[in-house]
């Protein structure tokens, strides 16, 4: 008499069978249908978050998973993408007026989080090997690491970066760099929120290994994302962290979207099942030689037309590369008024920036989904849209 639960005798789906683009057929477990029509569990299907969690193991030996403080022990909660899990961890860890370092530039995303919540953001800076500890380090002298113990300081509790495929940057974080960082934030108290959707397309091997595979401490929080390799629409990443903070996140999704979509969470178990973790990580393989091709064809067509006009480092891994237009003061007008014109679009660099009403010379260009040839053609009309604007 206690449960809000509709009755399932009116829900009118019973099973589901998928056909893969391989032409196989996966019938969905009907129990697992039933059980998907329903509300269930917060944290997620039970049977993917074991499947998520055996691969984490494999792929990232997180020291949490044999940590003895049960509040520091790997627990994993299933979100709507990984934007659900950083938008729901920034709304956590961020009061007005904190401080917090964050990588500059960073994914918009992130940004429009934050901006409403109103910290004080201290910008990391980066180069094409990542976030520099120097700037972390520069940015925590202001404090003491005894500070981190005192509630009432304004010491920053959280680092945000995207260690892998830089969104925008193209750029990949060291593992040198990484344990420096891991060290710091060792020393200051500091939560790691490692912003990861590109780590599997990674255009060298062996994959860097991540924070969460060096996490002693229970510090780091982890974004996953089926995002990149399987689907965008059916908005299914993972978060993985300490017990303490993921429980935080649990309490928030039971009151926001309850838990993802059961649907999704079937049919991608029922897939994810059936490939097993060796098929997966196959598959993550090939998508990540799709998009090192898509990034050669790229660059590719920058020498041929923008040699002179632009600078952009090789992106190591992800969609993106970020071109720098020296000879331009800002290129949010020549995008959205020239460049539109002109039946091509790339994203503003102001959008990656803390303050986005400051010019700036650089753009987003995406190599995702684009035809080398048309690729070509892109960068041939940039390349006209910027000699015009140079005779101006
Ligand atoms: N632009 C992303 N990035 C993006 C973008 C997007 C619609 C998404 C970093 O797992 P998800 O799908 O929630 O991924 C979120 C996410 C988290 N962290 C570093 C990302 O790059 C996805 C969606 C329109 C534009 C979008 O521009 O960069």
């Amino acid at each position: 008499m206690a449960g809000a639960w509709p009755n399932p005798e009116f829900f009118l789906i019973k099973d589901i069978s998928l056909t893969l683009k391989d032409g196989s057929k996966l019938d969905v477990d009907r129990s697992l249908v039933t059980r998907a029509m329903q509300y269930s569990s917060t944290s997620g299907f039970p049977e993917l978050i074991k499947w998520v969690k055996d691969l984490q193991e494999k792929v990232h030996k997180p020291p949490t998973l044999e940590i003895t403080d049960e509040n520091k022990q790997l627990d994993i909660i299933i979100t709507n993408g990984s934007q659900d899990g950083i938008c729901k961890t920034l709304e956590a860890c961020v009061s007005a007026g904190d401080n917090v370092l964050i990588e500059v530039p960073t994914y918009a995303g992130t940004l429009a989080i934050l901006n409403p919540l109103k910290p004080k953001i201290l910008p990391v800076e980066s180069d094409k090997d990542g976030i520099i500890p120097g700037s972390i380090r520069r940015h925590l002298s202001k404090w003491n690491p005894e500070d981190s113990q005192n509630p009432k300081s304004s010491i920053p509790k959280i680092l945000h970066c995207v260690p892998n495929g830089g969104n925008p940057t193209g750029s990949q974080l060291t593992w040198e760099r990484k344990k420096a960082i891991y060290k710091l934030c060792q020393d200051y108290d500091i939560i790691i929120m490692e912003d990861d959707p590109y780590f599997y397309l990674q255009f060298s091997k062996p994959y860097v290994p991540s924070f969460l595979s060096m996490d002693v401490d229970g510090r780091v929080m982890r974004f996953d994302t089926f995002t990149k390799v399987m689907s965008s629409g059916m908005r299914i990443g993972c978060l993985s962290g300490p017990r303490a903070l993921v429980n935080k996140i649990i309490q928030h999704q039971q009151v926001s979207a309850v838990h993802s979509s059961g649907l999704s969470q079937v049919a991608l178990f029922t897939i994810l099942q059936e490939m097993g973790h060796t098929g997966f990580l196959q598959h993550c393989d090939k998508v990540a030689d799709f998009y090192k091709r898509q990034r050669d064809a790229c660059l590719a067509a920058a020498n041929k037309h923008l040699s002179g006009l632009a600078e952009w480092v090789e992106p190591s891994g992800g969609m993106f590369v970020w071109l720098k237009l020296p000879q331009i003061k800002d290129t949010y007008k020549l995008i959205w008024e020239k460049a539109r014109e002109k039946e091509v679009l790339f994203v503003p660099g102001n959008a990656f920036m803390i303050d986005s009403s400051v010019p700036c010379q650089y753009l987003r260009s995406a190599y995702s989904l684009v035809s080398a040839e048309d690729m070509d053609k892109a960068f041939e009309r940039l390349s006209a849209i910027i000699k015009e604007e140079l005779k101006q």
